[in-house]
């Protein structure tokens, strides 16, 4: 046997032997300091657009997102974030995501905001640690000219 064919079976047989070593780290572990059931929550902690490229337009939303969780030490989850601009036009993204108890999550959406009038996030998580279970929120913001609408409006180079 020539030295690359045993390095090749070398590499194979520790790449079958890692994640039987993780799967009982990997396998749910419910914290048994409380009763409850996982849980998850999700709220739209704000949102507005800027200018975040440094494009010199007004065409960028930010969003800040906070996620709590309990009843567990780690959690899989979906999440799901939609941005609907006013005309209805839907940008929409979906995330895997294993943690722990909380964090928050910064949005950067260059070059979204293309439109006067009111954006509306919506969020959704699935929460898959523990069996099933959901939560969302929506929050809606308008960038300037309030209720009738003002900037941004759509630019094109
Ligand atoms: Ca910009």
């Amino acid at each position: 046997m020539n030295k690359d064919k045993t390095m090749m079976i070398a590499i194979f047989t520790v790449v079958l032997l890692i994640p039987s070593q993780f799967a009982t780290a990997g396998a749910p572990v419910f914290n048994t300091s409380t009763s409850d059931a996982p849980s998850i929550s999700v709220r739209v902690v704000e949102a507005y657009y800027a200018d975040l490229d440094n494009d010199t337009f007004q065409d960028d939303i930010y969003a800040l997102v906070r996620f709590s969780l309990s009843g567990a030490v780690r959690y899989n989850f979906d999440y799901y974030v939609t941005l609907t601009l006013p005309s209805g036009y839907n940008f929409s993204y979906a995330f895997a995501i294993n943690t722990g108890e909380s964090f928050e999550l910064n949005h950067y959406f260059f070059d979204h905001a293309i439109e006067s009038g009111n954006y509306t996030l919506s969020v959704l998580v699935v929460l898959r640690t523990g069996g099933i279970s959901t939560d969302s929120h929506v929050y809606v913001f308008d960038p300037p000219g309030a209720s009738t609408g003002g900037d941004p409006t759509l630019v094109v180079d």
